[in-house]
């Protein structure tokens, strides 16, 4: 579990959420509070990516640039690993209370992460991806895949942490908005990303989408289609953003932006 929890990554997730608590309430006490679900969120999509890895799914040696882990500690444990990840993130997002998180609140974090994460959420997000690969795909069906395997943990990260701030429901319906979006505009520039060769560092994309016979956006609709859909999306979201009036927005907005230009 140490292992892929700390062998890197961004701590996109984790910081949305922290981030998600301070724009909406600036009280220390909000950023507190949301730690353990920051924790609790990166335990999942560890997990995930454990999951992912194995010869089963993607069939992965390096991950984070390191093996991945059943490469180093065989499959049984890697599942294990997963598994108990997926379980203590659970134990996390109640540690919230400890810290003096409303039990309504800790409550209504709880039931967003299993639905979000779960068989309506990421998981039914991958089963989709998994039955995709036998011959889909219409852009309905990838932006489904995208929508539940992205999307649903970058909406849970805002959502907990807007919660965790005391967000009222109008904000909360905002922010769902913008994270549904940013999700999306985030899964669509990594197909991007995956498709350009070195050659990117010259400002020469490499289309190597046919070959792959990956469906992705960029295999759908086009490479500058694909560009022009980000940027819409992230537009989309900082309005959906500022629909939610935050006391302190900067932050989100910051991160959308980062988003949209990162080249890793
Ligand atoms: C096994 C239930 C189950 C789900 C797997 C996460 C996932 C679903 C598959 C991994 C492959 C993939 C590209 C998923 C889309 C989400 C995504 C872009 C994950 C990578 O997230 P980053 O870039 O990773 O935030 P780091 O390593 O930076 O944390």
């Amino acid at each position: 579990m140490m292992y892929s929890l700390e062998a890197g990554g961004k701590r996109l997730r984790p910081i949305l959420v922290l981030t998600a608590a301070e724009a909406v309430n600036q009280d220390p006490n909000a950023r507190k509070q949301a730690m353990p679900i920051a924790c609790a969120i990166e335990m999942i999509h560890t997990y995930s990516l454990v999951h992912d890895d194995l010869p089963a799914m993607d069939n992965d040696d390096y991950r984070r640039g390191k093996l991945t882990n059943h490469k180093v500690f065989g499959e049984a444990m890697a599942i294990l690993a997963g598994d108990g990840l997926l379980t203590h993130a659970f134990y996390a997002v109640t540690q919230a209370s400890a810290l003096g998180a409303s039990p309504e609140t800790t409550l209504a974090i709880v039931a967003d992460l299993a639905k979000l994460a779960g068989a309506a959420g990421m998981v039914g997000g991958q089963v989709a991806d998994i039955l995709g690969e036998q011959g889909v795909t219409s852009l309905e069906e990838l932006e489904y895949i995208h929508l539940h395997k992205t999307s649903d943990l970058i909406v849970f990260s805002v959502l907990a942490g807007a919660r965790i701030g005391g967000a009222s429901q109008q904000q909360l319906e905002s922010l769902q908005q913008f994270a549904r979006k940013l999700g999306l505009a985030f899964q669509i520039q990594d197909d991007i990303l995956d498709l350009i060769g070195d050659e990117s560092k010259l400002g020469k994309p490499v289309q190597s989408d046919v070959e792959q016979q990956k469906v992705t956006y960029p295999y759908l609709i086009g490479m500058d289609e694909s560009l022009a859909l980000v940027e819409r999306l992230t537009q989309d979201a900082k309005q959906a953003l500022a629909e939610a009036k935050l006391a302190t927005p900067d932050y989100l907005l910051a991160i959308a932006d980062y988003l949209m230009r990162r080249d890793h």
